[in-house]
């Protein structure tokens, strides 16, 4: 092991993946986003980045995730995953977007030797990275530049192939704890699926077989997962996998999967004539990160639940097992959400359990709910998992029930905890995890639905020349710059009844987004667009372009 870099050989390769003089490249809310043709510099420089972290760390095995998720498909992008399998540290994308924006080999370098001394990193450690990608066109290309990234710091690399984002995070997860009293588990596809439909099989063990489920995969990697969690759960509970052309130009994210279902609140066309009415149905979106149910009622209309439902139903469930148990002392429930969360579900939780509400992105979450026994947090938009924390699975492991009855709860907790990706939000593990508490409750999609009524919303989103001038406060539900523009969006929402509407800048388009909710559909929408139009001329907008929709 060398303890300086090897410059001529990055320069080398650095050569052959040049970055684009006309792009400034950022790492956001999920990594390096954007058209896949020009991310060829920011893969290979990526490489490097996760060489660099795992050095950092003492050698542990860090991700590389290529994906863009729900982003259309000539859209690619790319994200690491730390050692316990979960986002990027802070400081580090800031580390990345200014290594990837490096305008030459040679400054790319420097960069580089800033950042080992910044960070005091010992390079005769070694580097071990795990990485993977989704069923894009643009991937095998981006690979390879990863790969060569690899090269330059000569890199222990795994190619974990083609799987779902959360099977990455597993992945890291799995080898980072091999060996050790926190294993979790066997670091193959096989031990992912075994794992999950061990769990999913004691859980239902003895309740009636559920109608067959309809799930949308986006024509994405989840497609090929669902047909081998399928084949895990054989009889158990019967999916039938919908939009599964991974190989179909255009088709991935098209007219389907979780984000179109959440934006358009719409049933996929795609399912018109597959879904029955009363029929249970759930999309994925594009790396099955993400989880939409749905279903028609007897009169063809159709129903969406989202991941506000999903964290309403799974708390209560949770909630309800932990006092069986005998354990409501000890173990305490808490659920996390963002200002998109449907104002009736924070209602709804508030009544029964703390809530709290932080800034858009999986890692503001996640650090929120490692804050509770138990945490259940759900974006509305389908992302989201339950954390256990380590003294509750300690706790949930010593304990000693006194009745049958105790001892069933404990044992359906502890096989929740396996169930349950406690790297990220994971579309399979989330979809088995409902389709559990919608067994145990014998609910259908419809009695799941009335646990409370949802707020007529809608999201828009506004094209401005610099959506950096936009900055919030109050976990992202006010905003403070430009000056002057809440208090006109204040007075707005003060004329609609049950009116409720914030203002964020994307973190992964360059767009900023309005929510709105109000009492009555129309005044949600009329809401929306009011508040796009406030948000159009304050940000400088050309009012002879401005949208006709925003008037
Ligand atoms: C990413 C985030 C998601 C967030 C969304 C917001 C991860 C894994 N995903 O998809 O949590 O809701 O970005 O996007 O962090 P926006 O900033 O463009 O609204
Ligand atoms: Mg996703």
């Amino acid at each position: 092991m060398t303890s300086s870099l090897s410059t001529d050989l990055i320069r080398l390769l650095s050569d052959q993946h040049p970055k684009p003089s006309n792009i400034l490249f950022q790492y956001g809310t999920a990594g390096f986003r954007t058209l896949g043709s020009t991310l060829d510099s920011v893969l290979f420089r990526v490489g490097i980045i996760a060489a660099l972290r795992s050095k950092k760390l003492d050698g542990k095995t860090i991700g590389v995730m290529v994906t863009a998720s729900h982003n259309p498909e000539e859209d690619n992008g790319v994200k690491l995953v730390d050692p316990r399998g979960e986002m990027l540290e802070a400081a580090w994308e800031g580390h990345s977007t200014t290594i990837s924006n490096a305008p030459t080999s040679d400054a790319l370098i420097e960069a580089l030797e800033s950042l080992i001394q910044i960070a005091k990193i010992d390079l005769s450690k070694p580097a071990n990275v795990v990485y993977a990608r989704d069923t894009r066109p643009s991937g095998p290309a981006l690979v390879s530049a990863l790969a060569d990234g690899f090269k330059a710091l000569n890199v222990t690399a795994r190619n974990a192939g083609v799987v779902t984002t959360p099977i990455l995070h597993y992945f890291v997860k799995c080898i980072n704890t091999k060996g050790t009293k926190y294993s979790y588990g066997d670091d193959s596809e096989e031990g992912y699926y075994q794992k999950l439909t061990t769990s999913y099989k004691k859980l239902v063990a003895g309740k009636a077989v559920q109608p067959a489920l309809v799930v949308d995969c986006a024509n994405g990697v989840g497609a090929l997962a669902g047909k081998q969690l399928s084949e895990h759960l054989g009889d158990t509970l019967q999916l039938v996998l919908e939009n599964t052309s991974i190989t179909k130009p255009g088709a991935l994210n098209n007219a389907c999967g979780a984000d179109y279902v959440k934006v358009s609140q719409k049933l996929p066309p795609s399912l018109a004539n597959v879904l029955k009415p009363g029929q249970r149905a759930c999309s994925l979106d594009g790396d099955a990160d993400r989880l939409i149910y749905f279903y028609l009622d007897d009169r063809g209309v159709f129903h969406m639940l989202d991941g506000d439902k999903i964290a309403a139903l799974v708390a209560a469930f949770i909630i309800e097992l932990v006092k069986v148990a005998g354990l409501d002392d000890q173990i305490k429930v808490g659920v996390v959400q963002t200002a998109y969360a449907n104002g009736a579900s924070t209602k709804y939780l508030q009544e029964r359990l703390p809530v709290k509400c932080v800034p858009t992105g999986v890692k503001h979450l996640h650090h929120a709910a490692e804050r509770y026994n138990v945490g259940v947090y759900f974006e509305a938009n389908g992302h989201g998992t339950v954390l256990f924390s380590q003294p509750t699975l300690d706790t949930l492991a010593e304990y000693q029930p006194s009745t049958p009855a105790q001892s069933r709860a404990v044992e359906h907790l502890v096989s929740l905890t396996e169930l349950i990706n406690q790297t990220v939000g994971d579309a399979l593990s989330d979809m088995l995890l409902v389709e559990v508490v919608l067994s145990h409750k014998s609910y259908s999609g419809e009695e799941w639905n009335s646990l409370y009524v949802d707020l007529p919303n809608r999201l828009a989103k506004v094209s401005v020349p610099d959506r950096n001038v936009f900055k919030t406060e109050d976990a992202e539900r006010r905003l403070v710059s430009p000056p002057g523009l809440q208090a006109r969006i204040d007075e707005l929402v003060n004329r609609y009844q049950g009116g409720r509407s914030f203002v964020r800048p994307s973190g992964t388009e360059d767009v900023v987004r309005v929510y709105a909710e109000a009492a009555l559909r129309t005044q949600a929408d009329e809401l929306a667009m009011r508040v796009a139009g406030l948000v159009y001329d304050q940000a400088g907008g050309d009012p002879s372009s401005r949208p006709k929709e925003f008037l």
